[in-house]
């Protein structure tokens, strides 16, 4: 296409300046520490630095960018307009993008580590507040003792919807049907250190050779984690985005009166309940309630919500 990457709209001035002569665009495919990894239309990658001004430009990004002087980097201009945005609680009280313009997050999960379900219910539940459908992903079954216990673990999930997996980046299994679910999507892969996000995303994208975390047994210690979040192209059609592995990953912008909602399976009972401002816990008439005891809500997504209500409620709770 002719001039593709340019941008031919009339450019608004930026505070009184003179627009650049040529705004480019690009897609940021790294937060590197001394920059932003930005992949231009004809498949380049340059290094631009970003404008405080802007506010956080994340991996998923679609920019406008300006190269400089000596054409060696380049600065961001203008972040687009994002379908959606995932974020997480920063340092000093400020939330962070992690990643924008995903329209699906793979929560992964492992025997081994074993899975930390409340950590997956604060990604769940940050998407569900986002509106970024989430799927699951139960890597490394090979390592199951016992496979059918390990899915059904999974199954107060699958009552509520999320689309679950499971697969073994090491043996293969399951990865032809899960590449399948990345077609056309930009999509991200999220969760515990050493649950092998990064072997999931070298058995998808084998040309890739990505570093893994090769847990040392002796000292614990993993190696080769992923420090970045980073972008790749799926050459069928799609983008798959490998992100850091975190051990809490908070939940951001939402309050404690909203937490309930995030909580899909609540949502059907959250206006039956007889007080309007109910907090689900043991208030009288409780229908969120009375929908765990009658088993028609698990115990266990409950406790999860009332520990998480209870974190939300200390002002001082450390996320990062
Ligand atoms: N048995 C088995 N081991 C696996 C599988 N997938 C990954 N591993 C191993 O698990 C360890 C961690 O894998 P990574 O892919 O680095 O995990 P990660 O989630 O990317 O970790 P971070 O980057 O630290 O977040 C490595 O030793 C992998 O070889 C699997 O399907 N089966
Ligand atoms: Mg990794
Ligand atoms: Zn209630």
């Amino acid at each position: 296409m002719k001039g593709k990457g340019r941008r031919n709209s009339p450019q608004k001035p930026i505070h009184g300046i003179a627009p650049p002569s040529h705004l480019l665009d690009g897609l940021v495919i790294s937060h590197l520490g001394q920059g932003l990894a930005v992949e231009t239309p004809d498949g380049n990658i340059m290094l631009c630095q970003t404008r405080r001004r802007l506010g956080d430009v994340a991996v998923g990004d679609r920019i406008s960018w300006s190269p400089s002087e000596d054409g060696m980097q380049g600065r961001v201009e203008e972040v687009l307009a994002r379908s959606s945005v995932l974020v997480r609680p920063g340092y000093a009280g400020k939330n962070r993008v992690v990643a924008a313009n995903l329209d699906r997050v793979f929560v992964v999960i492992s025997p081994y580590p074993q899975p930390d379900w409340l950590l997956v219910d604060q990604y769940l539940a940050v998407c569900e507040y986002r509106h970024i459908p989430a799927e699951i992903i139960f890597n490394k079954i090979d390592l199951a003792e016992n496979k059918e216990q390990a899915v059904a673990e999974l199954n107060d999930y699958v009552r509520i919807g999320y689309p679950t997996h499971a697969v073994s980046a090491r043996k293969g299994i399951g990865i032809a049907e899960l590449k399948q679910s990345l077609h056309g999507h930009c999509s991200m892969f999220a969760g515990q250190s050493g649950v092998g996000k990064s072997s999931l995303t070298n058995a998808l994208l084998p040309d890739k050779n990505l570093r893994t975390n090769e847990i040392s047994l002796r000292s614990g210690l993993g190696r080769h984690t992923t420090t970045a979040a980073t972008l790749y192209h799926v050459p069928e059609g799609g983008d798959l985005i490998d992100s850091p592995g975190v051990a809490v990953f908070g939940l951001a912008d939402i309050k404690g009166q909203d937490l309930a909602w995030c909580y899909r399976e609540f949502q059907a009972y959250m206006g039956h309940c007889r007080f309007n401002d109910c907090r689900h816990i043991n208030d009288k008439g409780c229908a969120v309630r009375e929908a765990v005891e009658k088993g028609e809500i698990s115990v266990a997504r409950h406790q999860r919500y009332l520990k998480l209500l209870d974190k939300l409620a200390q002002p001082d709770t450390l996320w990062e």
